[in-house]
């Protein structure tokens, strides 16, 4: 046993146990407030906890008319910290009817212009959107869709951009392919304002482009993105080309009698009900892209986020080509199980499959697949359906 000497008795006895006394009396004191401050919190907790529990089941509905309802509605839920309850799968009774009456977004890759000048118009909007089958969603969107339609372009041409505010307030675009002075080329334009700039597209691989106005959280999660690749010269050949953007959603309820919007609370929790390939719910489960038997199949693969990083993976093969972060000024690795695309980053993969079946898509991130981030590669016209 390790002794330790005993403190040294005070000769000025009195002295020293008054303020022992005094010492003793402050940490009573102490520990007093803080046992008043831990009541207060838990019962802080506890309102919000029945805050939260009354809202059950009957989402708060303060945006309804006005298509700043999304920005009314974020506003509101942060400003009570408390996030709605999750509406993650909502769906109704004919969902399966409805998903396969959607109309899946195109994904296959546009062909990029000819010539040395590439214009792109953009038009900013507020509009209605299905998510999911039978969910609505109060969208801010560039030309009326979310993503918007990719852009192709080839690695030297001038990028022309002329956007458009049509939405009753403001907003910008910001492109990750351009080297630019943001202060000027992604500045806000007000409603009914017009805007032009250009770049010259000099760096090859597909990149996000989004509404970089504050709250960029809010414009991001509300659908202001799409991809933009820039191709290189001198490509293996592909035989089939699609664009994918992965995106999640935070929703203030679930969308199926009125639309939902934001949920801020939720969006800066990361804590999504949706995940998606271009913008809805697992419709290329209901829609597959497709290919034949031994096609050289390229993904160019854009995380828009506004959080979730997609790890890409597609079930039954490898990716034979990856340009990891759609670095496309080295080579290509090979042979990838899996590959990181950040949010806000991009990943160019090849997959050459000759075996005919339905070889799904995914974030590997499994939550994602839950929330319905899958998609299903046809390969060689095989029949059925497959789930993951
Ligand atoms: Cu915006």
């Amino acid at each position: 046993m390790t002794s330790y000497p005993a403190p040294a008795p005070s000769t000025e006895s009195g002295a020293g146990y008054k303020l022992l006394a005094l010492f003793l009396s402050l940490v009573v004191l102490i520990m007093g407030f803080f046992g008043l401050w831990l009541a207060i919190s838990a019962q802080h907790a506890s309102d919000d906890a029945h805050r939260a529990a009354t809202r059950t089941g009957t989402p708060t509905t303060a945006s309804a008319g006005g298509s700043m309802a999304g920005m009314d509605m974020s506003s509101t839920s942060a400003a009570t910290g408390v996030a709605t309850p999750s509406f993650a799968g909502a769906a109704p009774a004919n969902a399966d009817a409805l998903a396969m009456a959607h109309a899946a977004y195109p994904a296959a890759l546009p062909a990029a212009p000819a010539g040395p000048v590439a214009n792109v118009h953009l038009g900013i909007s507020h509009d209605v959107l299905q998510i999911a089958p039978g969910v609505k969603y109060e969208t801010w969107t560039f030309n009326h869709s979310v993503p918007a339609p990719p852009v192709h372009v080839r690695v030297g041409q001038l990028v022309k951009v002329t956007l458009t505010n049509n939405s009753p307030m403001p907003h910008s675009v910001d492109f990750h392919a351009a080297r630019i002075a943001p202060n000027v080329a992604f500045t806000d334009i007000a409603p009914g304002a017009t805007k032009t700039f250009e770049f010259k597209a000099n760096d090859p691989g597909v990149y996000m482009v989004h509404c970089g106005t504050a709250p960029v959280l809010a414009h991001i999660a509300n659908g202001m993105y799409f991809a933009i690749v820039v191709e290189p010269a001198g490509l293996p050949k592909a035989d089939k080309q699609y664009v994918l953007v992965s995106s999640e959603w935070y929703l203030n309820s679930d969308g199926l009698k009125t639309p939902a919007s934001l949920d801020m609370v939720k969006a800066e929790q990361v804590n999504p009900d949706w995940v998606t390939w271009n913008g809805y719910a697992g419709q290329y489960k209901t829609h597959p892209l497709t290919a034949d038997p031994g096609d050289t199949v390229r993904f160019w693969v854009v995380a828009a986020g506004p959080s979730l990083d997609t790890t890409f993976h597609v079930v039954g093969t490898l990716l034979n080509r990856a340009w990891i972060n759609a670095d496309m000024t080295d080579a290509p690795q090979h042979d990838i199980q899996t590959a990181l695309v950040p949010a806000g980053g991009g990943g160019v993969f090849d997959v050459k499959i000759d075996q005919p079946g339905l070889y799904p898509f995914v974030s590997h991130q499994f939550a994602s697949v839950a929330l319905g981030q899958v998609g299903l590669l046809n390969v060689g016209d095989a029949k059925g359906t497959m789930s993951h």
